[in-house]
């Protein structure tokens, strides 16, 4: 595995390369062009402006997270077609960039959902949660507005200003389009995409929906192993794989993770490895720190699985803590996310160590 953190670009983000360098565990990140809407093109020379910053930094760009997908090409509306052009084009330049993994997801109107970004633990950090009854209480259109004070000045990625503004015409979009349909939609992009995965040796991760189950009503296909084998099976490439992101397949108990790694072997192209605490099962969760005792899930046997997967890709640590008067995107300080990666290095050492000793 390679240690990488995700970073938003320069002009977005509170964390400075330095700062990730200097964390000594880490040692790429994963990127995007955060200002592009989906369905424009991302020029080589942009793509090569962000790589040459980072390797400048001493860091490696290992890859993309995210390359939007369009609406119009979930919902099959107008201008798919056009839209997968430029995806298509998109990841011919990453291509000749050499850069070969690109994280996006296939979540109608919303990306991640929580109800709650700052929510105080008796320690007195903060973390984002979620609560059924929460999202049960609200109006999804107010959904933004309900969460938009606790952002910390930033922009949060799926949560886009100008994207919430459209949320009438979002949800509308997605009238009427059940789960097959979705399948049918994401079927007919990563057809269309991959040649030139082929071409360039792009592997594809597709994010899991979170949390794992349908909310206000929208279909979500990305929540369970025998979807994802669904999906591996209907566009059967080894470029066609998944972003492991352990806390979004954890919001449902019945996800066995490390069962999950295990039975995705040769198709995780990128983890993302997080604890979450369950009050209330599904009904209510929050994030934790890292660490197996401060949250619901083993993370030594999580990380195992990856290990003995002989997982070679890059892992993150995953949304953080907000702790010692940090101010960032939420999930995304500097500082509990440097803790995640050092334990999670620490447990992949002693793993490797004891297997070598063996
Ligand atoms: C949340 C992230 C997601 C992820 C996208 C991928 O923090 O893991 O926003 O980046 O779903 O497109």
């Amino acid at each position: 595995m390679k240690m990488t953190m995700r970073w938003f670009g320069s002009k977005y983000d509170t964390v400075t390369l330095r700062q990730i360098r200097q964390t000594a565990y880490v040692k790429g990140v994963i990127s995007t062009l955060y200002g592009k809407m989906p369905g424009e093109v991302w020029s080589a020379a942009e793509i090569k402006s962000l790589k040459d910053e980072v390797e400048e930094a001493g860091l490696t760009l290992d890859g993309i997270e995210s390359v939007n997908v369009s609406d119009a090409i979930k919902t099959a509306g107008e201008g798919r077609d056009k839209d997968i052009d430029a995806y298509i084009q998109t990841l011919e330049n990453l291509g000749k960039n050499d850069i070969h993994m690109v994280c996006y997801n296939f979540m109608p109107v919303f990306d991640w959902t929580r109800t709650e970004l700052a929510r105080v633990r008796p320690d007195g950090s903060t973390v984002m949660a979620y609560s059924q009854k929460a999202v049960d209480a609200i109006d999804p259109e107010k959904m933004f507005d309900s969460i938009a004070g606790d952002m910390n000045g930033t922009v949060m990625p799926g949560w886009e200003p100008e994207r919430m503004a459209r949320i009438k015409d979002l949800f509308k979009m997605y009238e009427g389009i059940t789960e097959d349909a979705l399948f049918g939609n994401l079927k007919y992009f990563l057809e269309a995409i991959m040649p030139v995965c082929d071409k360039y040796d792009i592997k594809m991760a597709i994010h899991p929906d979170d949390p794992s189950w349908s909310v206000f009503g929208l279909p979500r296909i990305i929540t369970s192993l025998p979807n994802i084998q669904r999906m591996m099976k209907m566009v059967d490439n080894p470029h066609n794989g998944v972003t492991f992101c352990a806390g979004s397949y954890g919001t449902n108990p019945e996800n066995d993770l490390p069962a999950m790694i295990r039975a995705l072997k040769g198709r995780i192209h990128f983890a993302h490895v997080r604890n979450l605490q369950f009050n209330d099962g599904r009904n209510d969760f929050e994030e934790a720190a890292h660490l197996s005792s401060d949250g619901s899930f083993d993370m030594n046997a999580i990380v195992r699985a990856l290990y003995d997967i002989g997982f070679e890709g890059p892992i993150r640590p995953d949304h953080g803590r907000m702790i010692w008067g940090e101010k960032a995107m939420p999930g995304y300080g500097l500082y509990d996310r440097a803790l995640g990666a050092a334990y999670i290095c620490g447990l992949w050492e002693a793993i490797e160590k004891s297997e070598a000793e063996k």
